[in-house]
């Protein structure tokens, strides 16, 4: 994962930015012709969503809460991205029955090689405002993505669509929008993660054909809690090189809360980001979004931002 530097160079594909630290033309064009197995579990979620968090849970319910593998193989190698160029050697070199493959890819783009798959898609989504805030911060550690200007221009970028990865809205309406077709489909929250682990990964595991029993149900919670994973160097980014994610300005494993944003965002870019969000969220009925503060403990609010 560290041998392709590449750290300023972008890749334009189907009109979404890449960075050409880990995508190439042919890797970006690959993805879109995976021949996926029945057995594969697809990992989807825009960045910083909570897709790390999704893997170290599959790697736990498939070892049944046994920690051996989340602490001796990084995460890139147990789950790759299906669309970064060393995700065809990892796995090729896999012997793995069920295959963890992770995407950032959206819909309009995946979609096609999926057709007719019986593999299992988990989409892994987070309150908008988190996740425009968790990129921001990622963008002053991670030298292979663009500055990241001040809060305010990259808040405009990420509502424009224009950041590496595309529109966030572009890519949760083309995944949730499939929610009524694909019975092989799961939509997990970040907040519903944070809200109650324990039942987020009972949900997965059932999701998956794979009951646990409680003993490993508690197990799985304790080593993908957020403090574990921030000591688990093969899942906190600190194996990466400083040149390339540069740990001084910041921690992949960030503070890991919800509603963080309400520290970042002025009253009059949350009113711009209202706006924006029900004018490109308006024709999403079947949408569902559940997004809790963490000092709330009751009524879970629909499409409450
Ligand atoms: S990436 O770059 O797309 O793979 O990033 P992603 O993993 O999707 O998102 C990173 C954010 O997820 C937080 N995280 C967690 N939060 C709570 N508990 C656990 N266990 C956990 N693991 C990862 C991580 O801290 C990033 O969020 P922020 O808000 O920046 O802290």
């Amino acid at each position: 994962m560290q041998d392709m530097a590449r750290l300023d160079v972008t890749e334009m594909f189907h009109g979404i930015s890449f960075p050409g630290h880990l995508h190439t033309q042919e890797s970006l064009q690959l993805a879109l012709r995976f021949p996926f197995r029945d057995t594969d579990v697809l990992i989807v979620s825009y960045p910083k969503s909570g897709t790390t968090w999704m893997q170290e849970i599959l790697t736990l319910v498939s070892s049944r809460g046994d920690p051996h593998l989340n602490q001796t193989v990084p995460n890139w190698t147990r789950a790759p991205w299906l669309e970064q160029y060393y995700s065809a050697a990892v796995l090729e070199a896999s012997s793995a029955t069920q295959r963890t493959i992770t995407t950032h890819l959206p819909h309009h783009l995946l979609g096609p090689a999926l057709q007719g798959s019986k593999a299992k898609v988990i989409y892994v989504s987070r309150n908008p405002k988190d996740v425009v805030v968790s990129f921001y911060h990622f963008h002053k550690m991670a030298n292979f993505l663009p500055g990241a200007g001040t809060f305010d221009e990259f808040l405009n970028r990420f509502l424009e669509g224009t950041l590496n990865f595309g529109s966030w809205f572009d890519h949760i309406k083309g995944w949730t929008s499939q929610t009524a077709s694909m019975d092989n489909l799961l939509h997990v929250t970040y907040e519903e993660m944070s809200l109650d682990l324990h039942g987020a990964i009972r949900r997965v595991s059932s999701f998956l054909q794979c009951p646990l029993v409680e003993e490993e149900v508690n197990k799985s919670v304790q080593h993908c809690s957020f403090a574990s994973m921030k000591n688990n160097n093969m899942v906190n980014y600190t194996l990466i090189a400083h040149e390339i994610m540069d740990h001084s300005k910041g921690s992949f494993m960030r503070n890991g809360k919800t509603g963080e944003w309400k520290k970042m965002f002025t009253e009059e870019q949350n009113q711009y980001f209202e706006s924006v969000f029900k004018s490109k969220m308006h024709d999403c009925t079947e949408f569902v979004w559940e997004v809790q503060d963490q000092e709330e403990t009751h009524a879970k609010e629909h499409i409450s931002l």
